[in-house]
C-alpha cells in the first residue's frame, strides 16, 4: 500500500485487496470521501434507487457466491432505509459488509442534522456494528471483519465511519492486531463424532448454507461420498447436491418432502453441518443424538455443539477411517417415494401452481429463479427440484415483500451471462418496483413475472381460515406493462399458460430486461403436510 492514503482510500484498497467486485449502494454526503475512492478504484460501483434495495441486492449476491456482498450508504436516513435488507441477511446468516458514514465525529450525539445512532439500530441486526472513529480503529475493524470471514464466521457486518475521519491521513505501518475468533477443532469432537457414526444404524445429515458459506463444499461432498449417509438439506443449502440424485432427500422441515421427512423422523444421529437448526429445519427431529457445527453459537439448541468452521472439521473428520452407512437404511428411506403432486384445480383465471410449474419448467442450470413473500413461495418450494445452489432464492427466515426484483440484481452480478427469473406478487412488486430503473439501466437479462391476484393474498387467506370478513387485502394496481414501458423495459400481459411458456421461452433466449404480467385467480396454498 502506498503512505499517505486517507481512511476511504485504505478501505477501499482493502476490499479491493479482498477481491470484492461489486459495491451496492447510494451516495450522500457523508460517504462522499469514500465515493471518491471507490470512483478511482477498480471495484464497480451499482447505483441502486433506495438503499434497502442495495442491501438485498448485496444479500443475494453473498448467497451465490458465498463471497462478502457489500453495501453502503449515508448517515441516517440512508442508512436507516437499509434496516429491512440488513434484518434479512442477519437471519440467514448471510455473509454481508455494510458500510455507512456517520456525522462529524466531534457533532456525533449533538443531534446535528442526520445524527442517529446508527450502531445501535444496527447491533441486534449485525454480527457486529463497529464505530470506526479513528483511523487506527477502522483499519482494525476491517481486518476482523474479513478475518471473521476466513474463519468461517458468516453473517452480516457493519462499519460505520465518521465523515471527517474518512479523509484523515493514515499510517499504513500501523499493526493491526486481530485476535483469532474460532478454535480449531479438537481431536476429542472429532473421535465423539466418529464413534456416534460408528454407533448409528440410521444417520443422517442436515447440510446447512453454513457449508457454502465457509466455502466447504468440497470437503462437504467428500465426507458425503465417504460415509454415504443420506443428506437432507435447509430451505437455503437446497441444491448443494442436486436434488435429482438420489443422496440427496430434499428439504427437511415443515416442508419437508417425504423421505426427508421419514429420514428426519426415523435418524438416530443427525449430524447438522452449517445450519442454525431453526424452527423450521427442526420440525421432525425425533433424536436426541444431534451434533450441531456451526460458527453461530447464538443459537444453540443441542448438547453436542461444536462451535467450529465446519470446513476445517470435515477436513479432520475426512482424515480418518468412517464406518459407511448401511445400505438398507437407505433403501428404506427411498421406498418411501414422494408426496402425490397437488391436482390442479380449474380456476377462471390462470392457476398460481400452474403458473409457477411452467416458470419452474425453464430450469436449466443457468437460470436463477427468486421469489418473494406471499402465496406463492409455497408453490415454488414443493414444485422445484434446483440442481444447484442457490439456484432457487428466497428472503427465507425474516421473508420480507420485496426482496425479489432487487435480489435479481445482485443475483445477476453473481451469475454474469445467466439469466434470472424474479417472481414478486403484485403487493410484493410494488414495494421495491422503483429498481426497474437500474435492471434497465444496466441492460440485465432478468426477467420479471409478476403473479398479480389484486391480493395480499396470503393475508386474505389467513383472515379466511379464521373466519374474519376480508379488510385492506384488496389491491387497486397500476398497469404493471405500462409501468414497465416508462422504465424502458420490453413488458408484455400473458393470458394463458401456453402464452406464458412461449413467452419465457422467447425472453430467456433474449437475454434482455422483461416483465411478464398476469393475472392469477385468489386460491388458497395448501397447508403443510401433517401425515
Ligand atoms: C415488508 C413486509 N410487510 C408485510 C409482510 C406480511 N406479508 C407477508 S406476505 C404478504 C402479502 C403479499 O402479497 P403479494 O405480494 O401480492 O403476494 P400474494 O400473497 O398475493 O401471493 C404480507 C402483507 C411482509 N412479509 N413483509
Amino acid at each position: 500500500m502506498t503512505n499517505n492514503m486517507n481512511v476511504a482510500e485504505y478501505l477501499v484498497k482493502k476490499l479491493e485487496d479482498e477481491g470484492v467486485k461489486y459495491v451496492f449502494g447510494l451516495p450522500g454526503e457523508q460517504v462522499l470521501h469514500i465515493y471518491e475512492a471507490l470512483r478511482k478504484s477498480k471495484i464497480k460501483h451499482i447505483l441502486v434507487k433506495h438503499e434497502q434495495a442495495a442491501v438485498h441486492a448485496a444479500d443475494a449476491y453473498a448467497r451465490i457466491t458465498g463471497e462478502y456482498g457489500v453495501c453502503i450508504a449515508t448517515a441516517g436516513p440512508g442508512a436507516m432505509n437499509m434496516v429491512m435488507g440488513v434484518s434479512t441477511a442477519y437471519k440467514d446468516n448471510v455473509p454481508l459488509l455494510v458500510i455507512t458514514g456517520d456525522v462529524k465525529k466531534n457533532e456525533k450525539g449533538s443531534d446535528c442534522f442526520q445524527d442517529i445512532d446508527i450502531n445501535g439500530v444496527f447491533k441486534p441486526i449485525t454480527l457486529k456494528s463497529f464505530y470506526s472513529n479513528s483511523p487506527e480503529k477502522l483499519m482494525t475493524n476491517i481486518e476482523e471483519v474479513f478475518n471473521n470471514k476466513k474463519c468461517g464466521i458468516n453473517g452480516p457486518f457493519h462499519i460505520n465511519i465518521a465523515k471527517d475521519i474518512q479523509n484523515k491521513t493514515l499510517d499504513v505501518d500501523h499493526r493491526v492486531i486481530i485476535k483469532k475468533k474460532i478454535n480449531t477443532p479438537l481431536q476429542l469432537s472429532i473421535q465423539d463424532t466418529i464413534k456416534c457414526i460408528d454407533e448409528s444404524e440410521k444417520p443422517l445429515i442436515i447440510a446447512g448454507s453454513g457449508i457454502i458459506y465457509a466455502d466447504a463444499m468440497n470437503e462437504f461432498y467428500e465426507f458425503v461420498e465417504k460415509t454415504q449417509i443420506p443428506v437432507t438439506t435447509t430451505f437455503h443449502a437446497r441444491g448443494i447436491i442436486n436434488e435429482k440424485e438420489d443422496i440427496n432427500l430434499g428439504m427437511t422441515g415443515i416442508r419437508a418432502t417425504k423421505q426427508a421427512k421419514y429420514a428426519t423422523e426415523h435418524a438416530d444421529l443427525i449430524i447438522a453441518l452449517g445450519t442454525r437448526l431453526c424452527d423450521r429445519t427442526t420440525a421432525h427431529i425425533n433424536c436426541d443424538n444431534v451434533i450441531q457445527v456451526n460458527t453461530n453459537q447464538e443459537h444453540q439448541k443441542v448438547e453436542q455443539f461444536y462451535h467450529n468452521d465446519v470446513k476445517k472439521f470435515l477436513q479432520l473428520l475426512n482424515d480418518k477411517e468412517i464406518k459407511q452407512t448401511n445400505p438398507k437404511w437407505y433403501k428404506r428411506i427411498l421406498s418411501q417415494g414422494d408426496y402425490p403432486k397437488n391436482k390442479l384445480t380449474k380456476t377462471e383465471l390462470l392457476n398460481q401452481e400452474e403458473v409457477v410449474r411452467t416458470i419452474l419448467s425453464k430450469q436449466d442450470e443457468n437460470i436463477t429463479f427468486i421469489y418473494d413473500a406471499g402465496q406463492t413461495p409455497t408453490y415454488f418450494t414443493v414444485d422445484s427440484k434446483p440442481q444447484r445452489h442457490s439456484q432457487l432464492l428466497f428472503s427465507g427466515g425474516y421473508g420480507p415483500m420485496g426482496y425479489s426484483i432487487p435480489a435479481s440484481i445482485g443475483a445477476s452480478f453473481a451469475r454474469e451471462n445467466d439469466v434470472i427469473i424474479a417472481c414478486p406478487g403484485d403487493g410484493s412488486a410494488q414495494m421495491t418496483i422503483e429498481e426497474l430503473a437500474v435492471i434497465n439501466t444496466y441492460k440485465l437479462p432478468i426477467i420479471i413475472v409478476i403473479i398479480d391476484n389484486q391480493l395480499l393474498g396470503i393475508i386474505k387467506q389467513w383472515q379466511d381460515m379464521a373466519e374474519y370478513p376480508n379488510y385492506q387485502v384488496k389491491l387497486e394496481n397500476p398497469d404493471f406493462v405500462q409501468l414497465a414501458h416508462a422504465y424502458n423495459i420490453e413488458a408484455d400481459e400473458v393470458t394463458t399458460i401456453q402464452q406464458l411458456s412461449d413467452k419465457l421461452d422467447e425472453v430467456i433466449k433474449n437475454k434482455r430486461p422483461y416483465l411478464i404480467h398476469l393475472n392469477v385467480a385468489d386460491q388458497h396454498i395448501p397447508l403443510p403436510n401433517k401425515d
